[in-house]
């Protein structure tokens, strides 16, 4: 079956979903979390994007947040994160599940989606839950909340937190309803979203994975295909 294919079943679906992950951005330049690339001063993502590194030291996790909201205010939305918003406008049921926190979906115009690990252009007061838009480059260390002088933190899911049950819900709802799933650039390691593609084929989706590399997922999915985004999610769009 080939990409071409891929399209016409996609030009006749009532419903899609897509999952993507850091790969998709990885066109804009925006480094991935298990490539060499993401690493900040020898540090590994997993040993500061967590509760306990934060209580341990909100300074050193926040200079981390301030050297990728550096790095992403220099990044803009590539031709896959365009494809998307595309085919949001072409199919009827259209839901887009992204793990990424860098807010490029948005920026392209993506509406129909949930971001299931947050925003990092998002703050959250530690003390009364206030979540509010902030862009600023670099942001103060350490910031205060405005109403209650609580500590803020970013509004992202980490190691061991819970996904926000509305994004939850939005995301089994399209995955148990799409005709298609698109998995595009996630190397499916990490949970929840690593449950998503057995979910959607107990729901008899047919899934398609884009990829520069095999994944866990390219066993499961009914086909698998291997080359960049930005290269490959254009060709989909339905004619
Ligand atoms: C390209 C490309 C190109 C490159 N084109 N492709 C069940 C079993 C075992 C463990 C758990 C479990 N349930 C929960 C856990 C614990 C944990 C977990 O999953 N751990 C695993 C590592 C095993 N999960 C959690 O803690 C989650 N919470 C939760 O489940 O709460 C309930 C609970 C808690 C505890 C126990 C049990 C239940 C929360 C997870 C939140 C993760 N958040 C992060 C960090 C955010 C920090 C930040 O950004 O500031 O989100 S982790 C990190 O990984 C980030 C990403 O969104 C996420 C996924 O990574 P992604 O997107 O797949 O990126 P990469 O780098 O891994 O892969 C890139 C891919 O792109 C590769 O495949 C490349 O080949 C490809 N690529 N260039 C196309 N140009
Ligand atoms: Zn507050």
């Amino acid at each position: 079956m080939s990409l071409l294919d891929i399209r016409e079943r996609i030009s006749n679906a009532r419903s899609v979903a897509v999952l993507t992950g850091a790969g998709i951005s990885a066109d804009s330049g925006v480094p991935t979390f298990r490539g060499t690339d993401g690493l900040w001063k020898n540090f590994r993502p997993e040993e500061l994007a967590s509760p306990d590194a934060f209580e341990r030291d909100p300074k050193l996790v926040w200079e981390w947040y301030n050297w990728r909201r550096e790095l992403l205010s220099t990044k803009t939305p590539n031709a896959a994160h365009e494809a998307i918003v595309q085919l949001e406008k072409q199919i009827e049921n259209f839901w887009l599940i992204t793990q990424n926190v860098d807010g490029l979906h948005r920026t392209a115009g993506s509406t129909n989606m949930s971001e299931i690990h947050g925003n990092i252009w998002k703050v959250r007061c530690t003390n009364c839950g206030t979540i509010a838009p902030n862009h600023d480059v670099p942001i103060d260390i350490l910031p205060h909340c405005p109403n209650c002088q609580g500590l803020l933190r970013p509004h992202i899911v980490w190691f061991g937190e819970s996904l926000a049950q509305e994004d939850l819900d939005a995301s089994f709802r399209a995955l148990q309803n799409c005709e298609i799933l698109l998995i595009i650039g996630t190397s499916g390691l990490v949970y929840p979203a690593a449950s998503f593609a057995p979910i959607a084929k107990e729901h008899h989706a047919f899934i398609v994975e884009l990829n520069l590399d095999p994944t866990p997922n390219s066993n499961l999915v009914d086909i698998s295909f291997q080359g960049r985004a930005k290269d490959l999610v254009p060709l989909l769009l339905p004619s």
